[in-house]
C-alpha cells in the first residue's frame, strides 16, 4: 500500500508557511524514528529495497526527487517536489529514489526503529515475498 497525502499547511502571520502531521491523526501509525537524506547530487539513485513491516511517510521539503514504487505487479513514479505533499509507504513495496535536483532533501518519519532484518534488498526475494504474502492472504 502507498498513498499520497496533503500535509496540513498553514500560512503564518510571519513570512512563510508551516506544515505538520501527527501520529494516529494524519498518519495511522506511531512515529518512532525520523531520518533524512541530504548532500545528494542530481541523478543519484538510492533505495532498491522493500520492507516487511515498516510504515513510513516520505516528504521533500526542498528540491525534487522521483520515487519509483513497485508492488510486485505495477510500477508507478511519484515526484516529490512540494513540501506540502507526503507519500505514505506501507510494507512490501519496492522503492527506488532518483534525485532530480542537487541537494534535494528526503525526510522520512517511520513507524519502527532501524532494523536491518526488516529490509528485503534482493528483487527476486521481494517478488517471492509478495507472492507468499498474497497466497497467505496477508
Ligand atoms: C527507505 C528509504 C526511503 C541506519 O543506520 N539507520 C537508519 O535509520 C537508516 C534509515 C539507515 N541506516 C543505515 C543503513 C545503511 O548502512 O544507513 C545506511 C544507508 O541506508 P540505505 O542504503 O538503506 O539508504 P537508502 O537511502 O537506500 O534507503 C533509506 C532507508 O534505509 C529506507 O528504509 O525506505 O530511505
Amino acid at each position: 500500500m502507498y498513498k499520497i497525502i496533503n500535509i496540513n499547511t498553514i500560512k503564518t502571520e510571519k513570512e512563510g508557511e508551516l506544515s505538520f502531521f501527527q501520529s494516529n491523526d494524519d498518519v495511522d501509525f506511531v512515529i518512532n524514528r525520523i531520518y533524512y537524506i541530504h548532500g545528494v547530487k542530481k541523478n543519484t539513485k538510492r533505495g532498491k529495497h522493500a520492507h516487511k513491516k515498516l510504515q513510513q511517510i516520505l516528504f521533500c521539503p526542498y528540491g525534487s526527487i522521483d520515487i519509483i514504487l513497485d508492488d510486485g505487479y505495477d510500477v508507478r513514479v511519484i515526484t516529490l517536489d512540494n513540501p506540502t505533499i507526503g507519500l505514505i509507504i506501507g510494507p512490501a513495496i519496492w522503492r527506488e529514489m532518483i534525485w532530480k535536483v542537487d541537494d534535494s532533501v528526503l525526510c522520512v518519519a517511520a513507524s519502527l526503529l532501524y532494523d536491518e532484518s526488516d529490509y528485503i534488498r534482493d528483487y527476486n526475494e521481494f517478488k517471492n515475498y509478495v507472492k507468499g504474502t498474497k497466497n497467505n492472504g496477508d
